[in-house]
């Protein structure tokens, strides 16, 4: 039999486990992301909140520095939905659900200051040579400026900021708001996945 302390350790296991967000700072100091690496689970959610001037976040390829991923999971666009003039933070925030551990590069995509060129970008789960550093290092070399994809915003939710942003911070479990604009649905079915896988290792683990 598994003791109460077993059981309510298990649990904080468990919940240490799931599905985080994950709140990345965008512009808030200079030309930058921060974090701008990004370790993260499938499940997880990386919430950008943008900070004046005018910021994008677009998932890109790191073949072709400073232009958007034309599918697959890196196929996101924040739009730019978030500077006002009156209030240089939006109170809405833009949500990516993670579906891979694969490498994920993201960029901004204003060219009135040539972002991307100038640096602006991060990665998701970096592994050898798809990392920040060597994209930041093509990116510089880009003479045509970063492309913004068609359309508004896609592959993520755009929601109400809920809590005051602090950069790096995560927090876990997710939130009950799952996004609802992801199109493969991620955010939705992944969180209480990993949350009952987490519970059965830790219960094993204990026993
Ligand atoms: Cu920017």
């Amino acid at each position: 039999m598994l003791s109460l302390t077993k059981i309510l350790v298990a649990s904080a296991l468990a919940m240490q486990a799931s599905a985080a967000t994950i709140k990345v700072a965008v512009g808030k100091v200079g030309l930058t992301f921060d974090p701008s690496t990004i370790p993260a689970k499938v499940g997880d959610i990386v919430e950008f909140t943008f900070y004046a001037r005018n910021h994008s976040v677009v998932g890109g390829d790191f073949a072709r520095p400073c232009q958007p991923a034309a599918t697959g999971p890196a196929a996101f666009f924040s739009g730019f939905n978030f500077f006002t003039e009156a209030n240089t933070t939006n109170s809405k925030v833009f949500q990516y659900t993670v579906t891979t551990t694969d490498p994920i590069v993201f960029y901004c995509s204003q060219n009135t200051g040539t972002h991307c060129v100038k640096g602006m970008a991060g990665v998701i789960n970096p592994s050898g040579d798809k990392a920040l550093a060597p994209y930041i290092a093509a990116a510089s070399k880009v003479t045509t400026g970063a492309v913004s994809p068609p359309g508004n915003s896609f592959g993520g939710a755009v929601v109400n900021a809920t809590t005051t942003d602090t950069p790096g911070s995560t927090t876990s479990p997710a939130p009950s708001g799952t996004p609802s604009k992801n199109p493969n649905g991620a955010g939705s079915l992944a969180a209480p996945v990993f949350g009952l896988a987490a519970v059965g290792i830790a219960a094993l683990l204990l026993v």
